[in-house]
């Protein structure tokens, strides 16, 4: 299969920033793989190459986010002779899908560069958290992509059940695209399917073992990759993804599916999330004070939606708790602009560009499949 750059997601504003570059015979290459010490880039024709980042992309990043990421497009140097191919320049994002790193850090984290459509994989029964999906809806509103749910293992579930997790969907975000799905029977999959696009980009989130690349799987058409079937050689259960992984569709069309996510951390500001909760935020007008605190103040009409049910209590408290969090991030953030975990990461691309150090690195990391920064897992 010989791709072409447009195959890969190329289009013309990308086309216009790579100019400069071009002139001094960089070549566009799109990363499909992030090995910490190297990345994995696609070229036109659809080769692999595998390269590493200059000095200059390295020490112009403000913060790991602003490094080249899974997704991105970049400028490639082939080199001379020995010289290993290396990202001169990382072109302006078109989107970007992040999270907050897990845990304590207060940095963002680049879940998929340049995506056009995130695809939500829940399903009706276990998983079903509204919670988390206005989690997701704001993530997603902050990316620049376009969301699409897609309620998997409807198999399991009875029409009723499927039925009443796609109108929950709705009513937290109206209008958005939810389809009932099943990787197992393939039901769904040709309107899945319809979303694929030569050039688009799509990524698949959602919690652990809700089918993710089973789904993937049923678009390729064949067995890419493991998914929960317990190996009868090995006997080991559940193969789940540790990895983020790029697989560019036969028919057209990109996709990136990710590990399992346990918690969605917000990575947003405060306007994305009142366009999120544009519904509060309406009620939140009519309270007679402009001040209002929406405890007892007198007129308070969000106190009011709440108790004639026009508005769901779990739906207010959890923009209350995503309020908090945003504020709660924006303060760290200032207090510590540099983290520990970034200097760590200066240390290792530090390293990353000497190839004797390389090797020893990679020696060093290689037992520990554990802790690698990108396992969504946490
Ligand atoms: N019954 C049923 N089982 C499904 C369906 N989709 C996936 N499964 C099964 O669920 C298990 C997990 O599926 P995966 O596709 O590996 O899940 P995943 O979302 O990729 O999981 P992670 O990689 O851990 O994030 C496997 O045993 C699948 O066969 C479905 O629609 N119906
Ligand atoms: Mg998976
Ligand atoms: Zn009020």
């Amino acid at each position: 299969m010989s791709l072409t750059l447009a195959d890969l997601g190329w289009n013309e504003a990308f086309e216009k920033a790579f100019r400069p570059y071009h002139k001094k015979r960089w070549l566009p290459g799109r990363l499909i793989r992030d090995n910490k010490i190297t990345y994995g880039a696609l070229l036109e024709g659809g080769e692999e190459l595998e390269v590493i980042m200059s000095g200059k992309v390295y020490h112009d990043a403000e913060s790991n986010a602003q490094l080249p990421s899974v997704g991105d497009w970049v400028a490639i140097d082939p080199g001379h002779g020995d010289d290993e191919p290396m990202i001169r320049a990382r072109l302006a994002r078109q989107t970007c899908f992040s999270r907050k790193v897990p845990g304590k850090s207060t940095e963002e984290q680049v879940m998929a560069a340049n995506v056009d459509i995130v695809f939500v994989v829940t399903d009706a029964g276990v998983d079903f958290n509204p919670r988390r999906m206005e989690r997701y809806f704001t993530l997603i509103a902050r990316s620049g992509a376009k969301p699409v749910v897609l309620v998997n293992r409807a198999d399991l579930h009875s029409d009723e059940e499927n039925a009443e997790a796609v109108a929950t969907i709705q009513s937290l975000q109206s209008g958005v695209d939810t389809h009932i799905t099943s990787a197992i029977d393939a039901q769904g999959v040709a309107v899945v399917r319809s979303y694929l696009e030569a050039g688009k980009t799509i990524t698949l989130v959602g919690s652990s073992g809700v089918g993710k690349s089973s789904i993937v799987n049923q678009l390729l058409g064949d067995e890419w990759q493991e998914t929960g079937e317990i190996n009868e050689v090995s006997g080991r259960g559940r193969h789940t993804t540790t990895a983020r992984e790029i697989v560019v569709i036969p028919g057209g069309g990109i996709l990136i599916d990710n590990p399992g996510i346990r918690e969605v951390q917000m990575w947003t500001d405060e306007d994305t999330l009142r366009e999120q909760f544009a519904d509060i935020e309406a009620i939140a007008m009519e309270c007679k004070f402009h001040d209002c605190k929406h405890g007892t103040d007198k007129g308070c009409a969000i106190r009011e939606s709440v108790e004639t049910d026009k508005l769901d209590y779990q739906r207010y408290q959890a923009y209350l708790r995503l309020e908090d969090e945003i504020a709660e991030l924006k303060r760290k953030q200032k207090k510590r602009q540099m983290t520990s975990e970034r200097r760590n990461k200066r240390k290792l691309r530090e390293v990353a560009r000497n190839p004797a150090d390389r090797e020893q690195l990679r020696k060093e990391l290689r037992p520990s499949t554990g802790g690698r920064v990108e396992d969504f897992e946490d």
